[in-house]
């Protein structure tokens, strides 16, 4: 076997040269979806299917959010009907535990989930944090988000000020889990959305996941909300290590969006 002799010269021109061709891309995008869990994913991979450019910003070096982790870091995953369609749908081996009630192991879940997004025609761009969001305010009065403001995770983890970058989109999505992070961010440095997080409630698997997919919705123009933050921003239960809700929320955005900027 011969391997191939590779210049050190080569090998960073092709990574600049194809970084930036990738960044430019999507400096202006239809969508973009903030943390790449189980709803950003299955949000990316509806959106990318409908033919909208999407591009999720993910903090961590590796996707699937709390996927990995799963209930106290055990390595299955249970969804229930109908989020099962999802899993069937990205070829997933199910085992019904009970009527209803599925499991998937955790590993197979998380790679299918990317590879059905990636696959689809979205991008994932890793270890980049969302750290601020880009607004306007419209002729009524109201403000629109409008994009999102990023920064290298490892720039915000050593403390330094660099200045971040700017990348449009029609529609942000605030997949990040529990802390509603963009959320937090557009309730505190954008007075005029008036928005409140409230925080989420103790746990009410049940309820919790009724409560997530009913309230997965544009929170405020351009401003979309999906995921384990719906809960944060409502004051609904947790559900605790149950996904279903999560991939329906993720499907549910993707509609939503798909309806408004297709029209
Ligand atoms: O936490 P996460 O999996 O959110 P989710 O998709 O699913 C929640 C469940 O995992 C679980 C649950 C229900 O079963 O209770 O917690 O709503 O994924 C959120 C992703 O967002 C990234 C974070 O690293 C994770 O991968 N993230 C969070 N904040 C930012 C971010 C940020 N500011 N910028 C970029 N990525």
């Amino acid at each position: 076997m011969q391997i191939k002799d590779v210049d050190e010269a080569v090998i960073t021109r092709a990574i600049l040269e194809k970084s930036l061709k990738f960044l430019s891309q999507h400096v202006e995008s239809d969508v973009a979806i903030v943390g790449a869990g189980p709803a950003g994913l299955t949000a990316a991979k509806y959106l990318a299917e409908a033919g909208l450019k999407t591009v999720i910003f993910e903090r961590r070096l590796s996707f699937g959010g709390g996927i990995g982790g799963g209930g106290m870091q055990l390595p299955i995953i249970v969804v229930q009907s109908p989020a099962d369609e999802i899993l069937r749908e990205i070829g997933c081996n199910l085992e019904e535990f009970e009527e209803g009630v599925y499991t998937v192991n955790s590993s197979e879940m998380l790679a299918k989930l990317a590879y059905s997004a990636i696959k689809a025609g979205a991008q994932i761009l890793l270890g980049v944090t969302v750290d601020d969001l880009i607004y306007r305010i419209e002729k009524d009065g109201k403000a629109r988000i409008v994009g999102v403001v990023i920064q290298w995770s490892s720039v915000i983890m050593s403390g330094i000020h660099v200045d971040p970058l700017a990348f449009k989109a029609k529609a942000v999505i605030d997949c990040t889990g529990h802390d509603a992070e963009i959320l937090t961010i557009a309730s505190r440095k954008i007075p005029e959305l008036n928005l409140i997080i409230e925080g989420e409630k103790a746990m009410w698997a049940t309820e919790a996941e009724k409560a997530t997919v009913e309230r997965t919705r544009e929170v405020s123009p351009g401003l979309y909300v999906a995921g384990m933050a719906v809960a944060t921003l409502h004051q609904t239960p947790r559900m605790g290590p149950i996904f279903g809700g999560m991939l329906l929320s993720g499907r549910k955005v993707a509609n939503l969006i798909i309806k408004k900027l297709k029209k």
